[in-house]
């Protein structure tokens, strides 16, 4: 197939953290009228109705899925719709409905429909205390211990599947932590790194859900968006991998994070109560090896935590002064 053979784009999850600003990047590159922004409840925001299609889709019903993707005449799914870690342990079954049920809902229209491909998120969820934290290779044990990893792993192997079996081309990314300044996550054990910076300019403080020493692999947006479009566009006989491709471009503590903020805004302050989701941040590795992405796709990060700390302090802190924060 061409590589730009993606011609109408379905995007589930469209008005949440990663979601929303995928939607707009994706419109960027292949017309606002060929990406159809779906969501299920949430209200979209002004700005992501008027820059181009939105339909309600509930991916666990089927037929809400299908009436979209014959309307439009969708040939590509990004399915962006996931309950995360933290909501995760709190609901699992919920979590098991949307993350398995809905994604099998969505690889088996992109059967039906003889999709050209499907972006399936995975996350370092997948790895559990087994793994090796350290530089956790793209090979390696994969014992979650959240039903949230065990969804990202059985999707892992739900989209090799159909794959290999139906020749479905199905892509994923083990993301970290994202870090971002346009949409608040929802559900993640990974949010304190997002809502400290909202905390930082609103109130100058922050009690942060983790231990100081808590280290976790991040990622700032704009380097998943383009990740993500990547390994979309990338060339499928250069890939070894499929639907589990480790990637990663930082790593750090809360501590860490908290002190570059400081770097900033001096008299910030940032203290620590860990809650449940510590247990889910110690199951997961530290760094990891993201060789194969590199070598099969050009995987290639560009923020770092300097970077993407005066970044995101930019941003948070225009919106600020208009009083949208
Ligand atoms: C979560 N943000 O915290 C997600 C992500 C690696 C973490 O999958 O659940």
């Amino acid at each position: 197939m061409p590589k730009n053979d993606m011609k109408k784009i379905l995007i589930t999850g469209a008005v949440g953290q990663i979601g929303s600003e995928l939607t707009l990047a994706l419109r960027k590159k292949y017309g606002k009228e060929n990406v159809i922004a779906c969501g299920r409840k949430t209200k979209p925001s002004d700005g992501l109705l008027k820059s181009g299609p939105f339909e309600y889709i509930d991916i666990t019903n089927r037929e809400t899925v299908e009436q979209v993707v014959k309307e439009y005449d969708i040939d590509t799914i990004y399915n962006m719709a996931a309950i995360l870690s933290a909501t995760g342990e709190e609901k699992p079954l919920l979590c098991w409905n949307v993350n398995i049920n809905g994604l099998y809902n969505i690889i088996e229209i992109a059967h039906e429909y003889n999709m050209t491909r499907v972006f399936v998120p995975s996350s370092i969820a997948v790895f559990g205390p087994e793994t090796p934290r350290i530089n956790t290779p793209q090979e390696t044990i994969l014992k979650p211990k959240t039903m949230y990893g065990v969804t990202k792993v059985a999707g892992e192997l739900l989209g090799d599947y159909y794959f290999k079996k139906f020749g479905i081309d199905v892509r994923g990314l083990r993301y970290p932590g994202i870090i971002s300044s346009e949409t608040l996550p929802g559900g993640g054990t990974t949010d304190y790194a997002v809502n400290i910076f909202y905390e930082a300019i609103k109130n100058k403080k922050y009690t942060c859900f983790v231990k100081k020493d808590t280290i976790l692999p991040m990622m700032y947006m704009p380097d998943c968006i383009k990740a993500t479009m990547d390994i979309m566009e990338a060339d499928i006989s250069k890939l070894k991998h499929h639907c589990d491709f480790n990637i990663s471009s930082m790593s750090f503590s809360a501590g860490e994070l908290a002190d570059e903020i400081k770097k900033h805004i001096p008299d910030f302050k940032c203290d620590y109560k860990p809650d449940f989701r510590q247990a889910i941040a110690d199951s997961w590795p530290q760094s990891i090896d993201d060789t194969a992405a590199k070598n099969e796709w050009g995987w290639k990060p560009f923020y770092d935590l300097q970077s993407m700390t005066k970044d995101m302090l930019e941003k948070l802190g225009k919106r600020n002064k208009e009083g949208k924060l």
